[in-house]
């Protein structure tokens, strides 16, 4: 079934009821549906097809949701761009996707403006005024007659309805091709392990063009039939004033936001009433067992946690009843998730051993777009192995833990980073000879990204913050090291290999 197609059911069931509460303005499920039938249309105009790739970089907007729904309703394929990204990474995704069309705003299309036209990429503002080269969105939306229907829902199953970019060990991003039946799989799933019903109203403060936000909870909301509560940014105290003051039922985010949720609270002189609160969800970061326990002490809930992919989608989820919670646990695979634990050479791990997780399902992608290799090596016998670390323990029903990373990876703030990507950046900066980047322990994004740089011959000092300066100019802000270390040799094994062990032991 075509995703769009089962939230266009909802909305046609559920009609006048709130199922977006944008900063304030509120859209019924009608509404939403109408808006959809009407940016079907816009693309349609602007000559997009089934299998096209429609790339989508705005800041948090209804019109992201309404260009999501319709281009999935007539077949196009989404791709969702980081707002944080610099021009450099836009060209990328767009040129390696083969994009059709690239929907964004217009400061952003002065800001691109060379390399579009280099790429001669077809692009939209969602901006009333018009811009040289680029089509207006409003515009053309009045010229839409909106009894024209051209939502066919022609494309479903095993077609790819999102392709989520993700970087790599080797510094090149691939996009992960998710189909429709991953995303319907797993969103049917959700609905029933987390009991979301229509009687929900979500607080939704995270960015919409990631899994968590899209996915999870945007969709995930829209489906049950439930009310989401939106805000274009995560903000602490408004955060807690809506959760008491909306009648809000759920609520998703990434450690740090609960890390910032606590240091908020302990600030409030009157604490919020959470009486109509049933459940928080984490999830896209190791949640400590510290942070679990403060927030159970400050609030009386225990936040459920959840681990996902970009390439699966959610894997695995505690217990919906809080008792069968537990600190530290990821709890167990989803209904239509099949998890299993396997060793350094591939058989499966003796129970409670640590090993890596290999995942199987109708969550799980269909491969990486155009890269057949990257793809054969990322599956093993039909199981897709997720280069996390874990274990289960056969006492607790085989419960999961997870137990660090195989592949060498950042977690800032609940955004990946792949050292090799900052590492190429950084050594592009006229004064770097080599460096190693690595991430470093931080009480507020969990990992901070950190380089130790080694400076070329006749390069006696540098300024870390103009490296890093640098650097924001070629990567999205939070891929950018916090700190720069300089170093005069980089610790080496005797084959040559960066020892990234040592500089974490010398600098945490
Ligand atoms: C912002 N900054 C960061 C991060 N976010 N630095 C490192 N890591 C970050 N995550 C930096 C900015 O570059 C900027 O630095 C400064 O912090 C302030 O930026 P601002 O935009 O104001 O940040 P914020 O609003 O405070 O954002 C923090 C945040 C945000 C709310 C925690 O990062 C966030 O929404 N994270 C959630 C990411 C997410 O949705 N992940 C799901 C991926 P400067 O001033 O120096 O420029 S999906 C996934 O992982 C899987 C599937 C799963 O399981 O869910
Ligand atoms: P992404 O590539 O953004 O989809 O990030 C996926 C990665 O985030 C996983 O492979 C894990 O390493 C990590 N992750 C997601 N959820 C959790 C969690 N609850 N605990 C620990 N790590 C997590």
């Amino acid at each position: 079934m075509n995703l769009a197609q089962k939230i266009h059911e909802t909305a046609v069931n559920y009609d006048i009821k709130p199922a977006i509460v944008f900063e304030d303005k509120s859209y019924s499920f009608t509404d939403i549906d109408r808006e959809v039938g009407r940016y079907a249309s816009v693309l349609k105009k602007l000559g997009i097809s089934p299998g096209d790739r429609v790339a989508f970089q705005l800041d948090k907007c209804m019109e992201f949701i309404f260009l999501h729904l319709a281009n999935l309703s007539i077949g196009g394929i989404t791709l969702p761009l980081n707002s944080g990204y610099q021009t450099d990474e836009v060209e990328y995704f767009l040129s390696d996707s083969g994009s059709a069309l690239f929907v964004t705003d217009s400061n952003r299309y002065q800001t691109q403006q060379p390399m579009l036209e280099k790429l001669g990429v077809k692009v939209a503002v969602v901006n009333d005024t018009a811009e040289a080269g680029a089509t207006s969105l409003p515009a053309l939306l009045k010229k839409v007659d909106s009894a024209t229907e051209e939502r066919d829902f022609s494309t479903g199953d095993d077609d790819i309805a999102v392709i989520c970019y993700t970087s790599g060990t080797t510094g090149r991003s691939k996009g992960a091709m998710i189909t429709h039946r991953n995303l319907v799989a797993n969103m049917l799933d959700l609905e029933n392990i987390w009991r979301w019903t229509d009687n929900d109203v979500l607080l939704h403060i995270l960015p919409l063009f990631h899994v968590h936000g899209l996915f999870v909870a945007l969709h995930g909301a829209l489906n049950a039939g439930s009310t989401v509560i939106m805000h274009d940014r995560f903000d602490p105290g408004r955060t807690w004033r809506t959760l008491a003051e909306k009648g809000c039922t759920m609520m998703m985010g990434v450690p740090t936001i609960y890390q910032r949720l606590m240091n908020e609270w302990d600030k409030l002189l009157e604490k919020p009433d959470l009486s109509s609160l049933r459940v928080f969800i984490s999830g896209s970061a190791p949640l400590s067992v510290n942070l679990f326990a403060r927030f159970e002490k400050a609030t009386g809930f225990k936040i459920l946690e959840r681990y996902g992919m970009t390439e699966t989608g959610m894997n695995t989820s505690n217990a919906y009843n809080p008792a069968g919670r537990k600190p530290g646990s990821v709890g167990f695979p989803l209904p239509g998730v099949r998890l299993k634990i396997v060793d350094g050479e591939g058989k499966d791990a003796v129970p409670g051993e640590i090993g890596e997780v290999l995942l199987q399902g109708d969550n799980v992608f269909k491969g990486y777009w155009q890269m057949p290799d990257k793809t054969e090596e990322s599956f093993v016998d039909g199981w897709f192995r997720s280069g996390d670390l874990g274990y289960q323990d056969p006492d607790d029903g085989m419960r999961v833990y997870l137990a660090g990373r195989a592949k060498e990876l950042i977690i800032t703030g609940g955004y990946n980073v792949y050292p090799k990507e900052i590492e190429t950046v950084l050594e592009t900066h006229r004064a770097v000879k080599e460096c190693a980047v690595i991430g470093l322990f931080d009480e507020d994004f969990g990992e901070k990204v950190t380089a130790a740089v080694v400076l070329k011959e006749g390069f006696y000092k540098a300024d870390p913050a103009e490296i890093i300066t640098f650097c924001k100019g070629k990567l999205a802000a939070y891929k950018c090291p916090k700190t720069i270390y300089f170093i005069d040799e980089l610790p080496r094994n005797a084959m040559g290999k960066i020892q990234k062990n040592q500089l974490v032991e010398m600098y945490k």
